[in-house]
């Protein structure tokens, strides 16, 4: 045998239980850090925080090769012990699956610049995939392997003893094997209630995009904003020329969404222009409107491709306003107090950036953003601002809300 191995197998029984301890912890701190990473609720909480999360998260992904990659060394002899145990073996098949599919998708995700937004975009879709299976599976794993659980009639004969009854010695296991089969059934029940409906729906919307529109329109039915008139889409909006948005915004924010009527919205540029204008709503609609189609990509892997966004061109409205030659960034203010960004006035320049007032035809909600977003398509969509009421025309540099907490000042696609 190769000495490597005969050295790594000694002490092999313990090894393969450190092992097994060590991969358990690591998964507990992938998941508990993986779950604040997609828990909405915690965006705008952490701050800073979150990208601190993002960077443990993936440092201890990357580190989870090792055990198992440890494990595959000293795997050949593992599995011949298992020879008896198909459930073992299966079980071994499963977290080995599970734990390189995490991985391989990890580092995808982490490597999103180099592999570009559509394989980031599948590699989400397979890492969550992986964790609403694995999750409940390691949950349930876990749970129906407790030493008790496990060794039953150690228990029964230790109580044999205890009565001193002879008769109870002779009683077989059986109830206590009922038992641990009821507990077991009771696990997987519980889990799959609990978990199950959340799985479907997920499994609908992100898998083969079912039901892309009818989330959009769900969000459109909860609307918090009421600004009359409604704006009316041009003929390229509706039906929408981009043929409907393909896949699901996640709605993000960090604060609570702001609600709009015509009393509190207007739209204010100022700063170094020649000109400040402050729209009211009634206003704000009967200004020059375009029709784009284009992808939208979150930096977190997500895409929505083909969304046919209407709006008012930025550059449309700069030129109006007339830029002062001392101006250099363009700085956008959201109605939620906090939020904001900017462009250079080069990249704000660009023929594609919108000032958007309708998504596929209808005005946006207020989960998405509306009544009025920005949208960059070029750059990734922590530029494009939600509830977008303000333009500011700046000499000097901003940093933006999430550059300030570690995103990246370039943001290009
Ligand atoms: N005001 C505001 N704008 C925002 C954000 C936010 O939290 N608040 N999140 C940004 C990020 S990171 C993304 S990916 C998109 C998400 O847009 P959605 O919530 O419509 O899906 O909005 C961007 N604009
Ligand atoms: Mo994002």
């Amino acid at each position: 045998m190769n000495p490597l191995l005969a050295r790594l197998r000694k002490g092999y029984g313990k090894k393969l239980r450190a092992l097994h301890t060590w991969n358990g912890w690591l998964v507990v701190l992938l998941t508990l850090t993986g779950l604040v990473l997609v828990g909405g609720f915690w965006r705008g909480f952490l701050g800073e925080g979150r990208v601190w999360i993002k960077g443990l998260h993936i440092v201890v992904g990357v580190a989870s090769i090792i055990p198992v990659i440890y494990y595959l060394l000293l795997a050949g002899k593992h599995w011949k012990q298992l020879k008896e145990r198909p459930w073992q073996r299966f079980n071994v098949i499963v977290v080995l699956s599970l734990l390189l599919g995490w991985f391989v998708s990890g580092v995808l995700l982490w490597q999103f610049r180099v592999v570009g937004p559509h394989v980031s975009n599948v590699a989400l879709i397979v890492h969550d995939l992986l964790t609403w299976i694995g999750l409940p599976y390691i949950i349930y794993h876990s749970l129906t392997r407790v030493k008790w659980l496990k060794e039953p009639s150690r228990r029964i004969v230790k109580s044999g003893i205890e009565t001193g009854s002879p008769s109870n010695h002779r009683e077989p296991p059986q109830p206590v094997y009922t038992r641990r089969a009821f507990i077991r059934g009771s696990i997987g029940v519980g889990l799959a209630v609990t978990i199950g409906p959340s799985f479907i729906k997920w499994l609908g919307s992100s898998i083969g995009n079912i039901g892309g529109s009818e989330t959009i329109d769900k969000l459109i039915e909860s609307d918090r904003n009421q600004l009359l008139p409604a704006p009316q889409p041009l003929a390229a909006s509706s039906p929408p020329l981009g043929g409907g948005a393909q896949g699901q915004f996640r709605v993000y924010t960090v604060t609570p969404i702001p609600e709009f009527t015509n009393n509190n919205w207007s739209f204010t540029i100022d700063g170094l222009v020649e000109q400040n204008f402050k729209w009211n709503w009634e206003q704000f609609v009967k200004l020059k409107r375009t029709v784009q189609v284009s992808d939208f990509h979150c930096v977190t892997g997500w895409s929505v491709y083909k969304n046919t966004w209407e709006g008012i061109k930025l550059k449309d409205l700069l030129s109006q306003a007339g830029v002062k030659p001392t101006a250099k960034t363009v700085k956008f203010y959201s109605g939620d107090g906090v939020y904001t960004d900017t462009l250079t006035l080069e990249q704000a320049d660009m023929d594609d950036v919108l000032v958007a007032v309708m998504h596929d035809g209808k005005p946006i909600p207020s989960d998405l953003g509306g009544p009025v977003r920005l949208i960059v398509p070029k750059m990734f969509a922590y530029k494009s601002v939600k509830w977008l009421n303000r333009i500011e025309l700046i000499e000097g540099d901003h940093t933006g809300y999430w550059e300030q907490r570690g995103y990246s000042n370039d943001a290009w696609v």
